[in-house]
């Protein structure tokens, strides 16, 4: 065990801990020891909502100066805070919708339609003609379709259709069916406001609806209009972890969310050119990584390797290797600016929307998109001769292979092929009980808890199980450092699972995207309720969503939209609610008996295992289908992986199905 073992279960960022601690450069794991966290509003009992207060509703103080009671404010502070993440989710969204029409509308020359058929498919969906017309008359009618969304005001929203029909009627019966995008956002911030809505059910039905917007507006249309500009993944081998760093290349990393700037960046670093160039300040190349969700979305379709998720992106900094860190927008540490003081790194901001005081501004646009991108890597080129000039060099020898590239529509395929793809395969191994259940472990870091443990513990555990984990952003990141989007995950995997994911050749764990694609989670999920044996809603299926580290706004609206969808979601780190009884028991006994889905805050990682394990198998009763038994599968698969596992980890191919022919014969 190393020195900060107790802090992140990953090597390569322990190791930089003891670079930066060494050094005393301060990063977000010194901040969160040195900085208790405020009781009140920890426990959303504070509401700074007018200038009469703040008031804080502890002891003796039940209500504000308005009279305000505590479950009205803690509502309210709820609400809030997943507002601001359907907001932050959907602007994403809008700013792909604006750039698919400026790219038909003949404004963004570096950018082009990559996935025709996804064009076509949204185009039927949103109702847009296709027979006979041009190519770029369908894109924007798309785009114009897609930012109709936002402003519509009278729903429900277009992309409900696509949720099964019993939970369509669920909405609507409830009401909570979003109307536009912007409009559910602005409500929220109108309701919570001073001397407005008071009722904290009334409050909390209107958080579903906003989250909603988001799960299925703002976020769903974000996924597809990126598909359609960059490629539906697909199944791709790539590595992960500050390994990923070259100690003789121009290093130039990535951070942020949306990847209209990140694929131009790479763009920009595969020219021919910019490669001499760097060649000529003494490069052998230019490598260019990712953090956070950026490196998601390069990840999934390009095989961008990743350096790290939210809690790396300080200690990248500290290796000494980075020529140059562009970010645009969300999770972005306004610590990073005296991080990369301390190195010869440039911080190098790029959206209209996110500037931080210290950092270089080059503000992009897709009218000159490639052009710009390589102005940002020239930066990084140029910079390159100032590496350990005054600094210690050093990358942390860590890395883990790993696939990603799991879209819906690739999953579909490959349980079937082009002609017969479909969920039958999955759900039949549910029915017969190889699989017990499925879960979508997503979300961020938080330094509140130690740094991956809790992500890889519950997958590794799910798994374990015979529990299929879907994943997306900073979790997906954590348990891939530790090999689980591997093949060799399959060896942690209860037997069940096992032979069917060695059937189809898929680990147990599939990495769907970044956060905005948890989207492709809720489609998943919809094809289950819908192709037959599992119910007919997402609230039947033996599923939970859990958001082991959770710590941003977008977080709570991801769960909230899950909820609203009919699952059962735990989160844990901290519960932003805890000075509620009243509203704990609204968003998990009240909203089941609304939605069919609940919101509970479980601390203790065991604990979260258990009730996931606990509610599979309650939904599996309900269903009528077989208790689920360990024992009962297995047989198949154990004595070929056997054989690949008795091979020396060097020798195997981890990626190829061909891995376990050779071994057997
Ligand atoms: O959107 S998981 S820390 S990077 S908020 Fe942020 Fe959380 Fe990471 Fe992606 Ni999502």
């Amino acid at each position: 065990m190393g020195k900060y073992a107790s802090l992140t279960a990953d090597p390569a960022v322990e190791q930089m801990l003891e670079i930066t601690r060494e050094k005393g450069i301060e990063t977000a794991f010194d901040r969160a020891e040195n900085i208790k966290p405020c009781p009140i509003g920890s426990d959303g009992v504070c509401c700074k909502i007018c200038a009469m207060g703040p008031c804080r509703l502890v002891g003796k103080v039940t209500t504000g100066i308005c009279g305000a009671t505590l479950d009205t404010v803690v509502a309210r502070n709820l609400a809030r805070q997943i507002a601001a993440g359907s907001a932050a989710h959907s602007d994403h969204g809008r700013d792909m919708a604006l750039a698919l029409l400026a790219v038909a509308e003949g404004h963004a020359p570096d950018y082009r339609v990559r996935d025709v058929g996804k064009l076509v498919e949204v185009a039927h969906f949103l109702g847009v003609p296709v027979q006979g017309r041009d190519l770029n008359d369908i894109t924007r009618d798309v785009a114009e379709a897609a930012l109709a969304q936002f402003g519509q005001q009278h729903g429900p929203l277009k992309y409900l259709e696509r949720a099964p029909k019993k939970r369509q009627q669920i909405w609507k019966e409830l009401d909570i069916a979003p109307r536009g995008i912007d409009r559910e956002v602005v409500e929220t911030l109108h309701r919570t406001h001073i001397g407005n809505d008071q009722d904290a059910e009334h409050i909390l039905d209107h958080a579903l609806r906003t989250a909603l917007a988001d799960g299925w507006g703002g976020s769903m249309l974000s996924t597809d209009i990126t598909d359609i500009l960059f490629g539906t993944p697909v199944p791709l081998t790539s590595e992960v972890n500050m390994g990923a760093l070259e100690e003789d290349q121009v290093n130039i990393i990535v951070h942020g969310h949306e990847p209209l700037l990140s694929e131009m960046i790479l763009m920009a670093c595969q020219d021919p050119e910019m490669i001499e160039y760097a060649k000529s300040k003494g490069a052998t190349g230019i490598n260019l990584t990712g953090i956070c969700c950026t490196a998601n979305e390069t990840l999934m379709r390009q095989g961008v390797r990743s350096a790290g998720n939210f809690l790396s992106q300080e200690l990248a900094i500290a290796t000494g290797v980075v020529e140059a860190m562009v970010v645009d927008i969300q999770c972005i540490m306004q610590a990073l600016v005296p991080v990369a003081e301390q190195y010869h790194t440039k911080l190098i901001t790029t959206s209209r929307k996110a500037k931080i005081k210290g950092a270089i501004h080059m503000q992009f646009n897709e009218r000159e998109a490639l052009k710009i991108a390589k102005e940002i890597v020239k930066v990084g080129i140029d910079n390159y001769p100032n590496r350990g000039k005054s600094e210690r060099v050093y990358i942390p020898n860590v890395s883990a292979p790993l696939v990603a590239g799991f879209s819906h529509e690739y999953l579909r395929y490959m349980q079937g092929g082009y002609y017969r793809g479909s969920f039958r395969p999955l759900n039949d191994a549910i029915i017969a009980g190889r699989i017990r259940g499925v879960a979508g472990v997503v979300g961020c870091n938080n330094p509140r808890t130690p740094h991956d443990y809790t992500h890889n513990y519950v997958v590794q555990e799910l798994i374990k199980n015979d529990v299929l984990v879907v994943q997306t952003g900073c979790s997906a990141i954590s348990v891939a450092k530790l090999g689980l989007l591997g093949p060799e995950a399959l060896r942690y995997a209860g037997p069940g699972l096992r032979e069917v994911c060695e059937a189809i050749g898929i680990p147990p764990v599939l990495h769907l995207g970044s956060c905005v694609d948890n989207t492709r989670i809720l489609t998943v999920a919809t094809q289950m309720a819908t192709e037959g044996g599992l119910g007919e809603d997402i609230a039947d299926l033996p599923a939970v969503g859990l958001a082991p580290e959770w710590m941003s706004e977008k977080a709570l609206s991801i769960g909230a939209y899950f909820v609203a969808s009919g699952v059962y979601v735990i989160f844990g780190t901290k519960n932003p609610i805890a000075g509620s009884e009243e509203i704990q028991r609204l968003i998990s006994e009240g909203w089941e008996s609304k939605v069919g889905g609940k919101l509970e805050f479980i601390l203790d990682p065991q604990e979260m295992v258990r009730k996931s394990l606990e509610h599979i198998d309650k939904k599996r009763a309900a269903l009528g289908l077989v208790e689920y038994d360990p024992t009962r599968y297995g047989q198949s698969g154990d004595i070929p992986l056997a054989a690949f596992f008795a091979v020396p980890p060097e020798k195997r191919n981890l990626y190829s199905r061909k891995a376990y022919i050779d071994v057997r014969y």
